[in-house]
C-alpha cells in the first residue's frame, strides 16, 4: 500500500513509518517541525538526542534499502496539503500531526487557539483534500482516550446503542475531555464522523491511551533512527516522566491522589495498530472507532510498577493535581477492534521499564531538571507559563 503518515517527524508517527516500510509499504512522511519549535519555545529538549528528518530518511535507506519520501509543510495550508495528496496519491493516510500535549492547550488563550486552530483546521483540510482528490483514500486518524474523559458507565469503541423513551437509536458515545486539546480531537471525531456520512469517506478513529516506551525494532537499528523521549511536565507522559524520574533519584511526581485511573500503549503496539487498521481499511461510508489501549492502571499503580521495577530507592510525592480531573471515577474500557484484527500486546512488563531505564541512565546529564515540574495549572488564570498575545 501507500501510505503517507501526517506528523512523520513526532514521537509516534516516525516508528510507525518506519514499520509501515519495514513490512513493505511505500511510505510518506509529512511534518511541519512544529514540535521542535515548541522545544525551543520552551527550552527543553527530548531526552533522547534526535536527527533531523532528513537524516533520518537517509540512516532508513542505507539501513534498510528502502526509500521513505518527505514533505515538508503545514497541514493549515490547504495548498500544500492538496500539492501533497496529489503528487503521492496514498491508498492511506495515517494522520498524527497534531499538537497533542494538554498541559501545553492549557496555557493560556493563546496557546488554547493554536491548539485547536491547528487541530482542527489541519484535519479538516486533510478530509476536504481526501473527498476531492481521491474518495477511496482511507483516513486513520489518531483520536484519543481522554476524549470519553471517565463517563460512569461502560466505554464503547466510538458508539453506543441508546433506549430513550421507548426508542433506540446508535449514537456516538458521550464525550467528557479535559483539556482543550482533548477538546480538539473530540472536534475532530464529530468532523469525521459527518465527512463518512455526508461524502461517504472511509475513516478510521483510534481512541488512544497514554503510550510509554522508547524503541521499536526498527528505531534499534541505528541511533540515528531513534525518535524522541519527552520527561518534561508538558509533552512527558506520566509513565515515562516516573521512568525518567526514577533514574535521577526524584521523587514521582503522583497528581492528586494518584487514584485517577488510565488506559495506556506500549509504542512498539502502537505501530503495530496502525498497520492493522490501514491493511484493513474500514468500508466507504463507515466511521470506524477503535479505542487504542491495551491496560488500565491508576496513576499510583503505575508509579508503584516503576518503583518496584528500579533497583535504588524510590520516593513518591503526591503534588496537588494542577489538572482538573476526577480522581475516584469507574473506568472500564472495551479495547476488543484491534484484538480481533490480530493485535497481541505487550503487556507493561519490569523487562520493558528496565529497558527504558537503560535509555533514561544514557541521557540522563541531558535532563533539565527545572522542566519537571509542572507550571501548568487548569484552574489558574495567572499561571508563570501565560505569555499573553
Ligand atoms: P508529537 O508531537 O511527537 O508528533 C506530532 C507531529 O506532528 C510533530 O512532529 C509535529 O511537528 C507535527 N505537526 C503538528 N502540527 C502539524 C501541522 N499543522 N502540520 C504538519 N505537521 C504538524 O506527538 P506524538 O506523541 O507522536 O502523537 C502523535 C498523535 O498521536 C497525536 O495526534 C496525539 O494526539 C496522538 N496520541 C498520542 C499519545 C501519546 O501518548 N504520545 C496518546 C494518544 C494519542
Ligand atoms: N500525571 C501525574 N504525574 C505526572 C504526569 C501526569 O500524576 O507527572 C497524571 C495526570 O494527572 C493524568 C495522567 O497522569 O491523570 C495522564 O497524564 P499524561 O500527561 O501522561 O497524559 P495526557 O495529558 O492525558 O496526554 C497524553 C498525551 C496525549 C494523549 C493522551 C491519551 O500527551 O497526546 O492524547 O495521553 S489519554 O490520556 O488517553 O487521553
Amino acid at each position: 500500500m501507500r501510505i503517507l503518515v501526517l506528523g512523520g517527524d513526532g514521537y509516534l508517527g516516525w516508528p510507525t513509518a518506519l514499520h509501515l516500510s519495514d513490512c513493505g509499504h511505500d511510505v510518506a512522511v509529512a511534518d511541519n517541525m512544529a514540535r521542535r519549535a515548541y522545544d525551543h519555545e520552551m527550552g527543553v529538549q527530548s531526552l533522547v538526542p534526535i536527527e533531523p528528518l532528513q537524516v533520518r530518511v537517509d540512516a532508513w535507506r542505507e539501513v534498510s534499502g528502502k526509500t521513505i519520501t518527505s514533505y515538508y509543510g503545514d497541514l493549515v495550508d490547504a495548498e500544500f496539503t492538496y500539492a501533497m495528496v496529489r503528487d503521492f496519491r496514498p491508498d492511506t493516510i495515517v494522520h498524527f500531526a497534531e499538537q497533542r500535549a494538554a498541559p501545553y492547550s492549557m496555557i493560556d488563550r493563546k496557546h488554547a487557539v493554536y491548539t485547536q486552530q491547528n487541530n482542527v483546521v489541519g484535519n479538516l483540510n486533510v478530509m476536504f483534500a481526501i473527498q476531492e482528490i481521491d474518495p477511496e483514500i482511507h483516513l486513520v486518524k489518531l483520536g484519543t482516550m481522554g476524549e470519553y474523559g471517565t463517563p460512569n458507565i461502560d466505554i464503547e469503541e466510538g458508539w453506543l446503542e441508546v433506549e430513550h423513551k421507548g426508542r433506540k437509536d446508535r449514537m456516538l458515545f458521550p464525550k467528557k475531555p479535559g483539556s482543550f486539546y482533548h477538546l480538539s480531537k473530540v472536534h475532530d471525531s464529530h468532523n469525521i464522523e459527518f465527512g463518512c456520512r455526508i461524502w461517504g469517506l472511509r475513516a478510521t478513529d483510534l481512541n488512544q491511551g497514554v503510550v510509554y516506551g522508547q524503541e521499536t525494532p526498527q528505531t534499534k537499528r541505528d541511533p540515528r533512527l531513534a525518535t524522541r523521549f519527552d520527561y518534561d511536565a508538558i509533552f512527558g507522559t506520566v509513565l515515562n516522566r516516573f521512568v525518567i524520574q526514577a533514574v535521577l533519584g526524584h521523587p514521582l511526581t503522583v497528581y492528586g491522589s494518584g487514584t485517577q485511573t488510565r488506559g495506556i500503549i506500549d509504542i512498539r503496539d502502537t505501530v503495530e495498530c496502525i498497520r492493522l487498521a490501514s491493511e484493513n481499511p474500514a468500508e466507504r461510508g463507515e466511521f470506524r472507532v477503535f479505542n487504542q489501549m491495551t491496560e488500565s492502571f491508576s496513576v499510583e499503580e503505575i508509579a508503584k510498577v516503576v518503583a518496584n521495577s528500579y533497583d535504588g530507592s524510590v520516593t513518591v510525592e503526591h503534588l496537588d493535581n494542577p489538572r482538573v480531573e476526577q480522581s475516584e471515577h469507574y473506568y472500564n474500557v472495551v479495547h476488543t477492534g484491534l484484538v480481533e484484527l490480530g493485535l497481541e500486546p505487550h503487556l507493561l512488563s519490569n523487562t520493558l521499564i528496565e529497558s527504558l531505564f537503560g535509555v533514561a541512565e544514557s541521557f540522563k546529564h541531558r535532563v533539565d531538571d527545572a522542566a519537571m515540574r509542572p507550571t501548568v495549572k487548569w484552574r489558574e488564570a495567572s499561571s508563570p507559563m501565560r505569555t499573553g498575545d
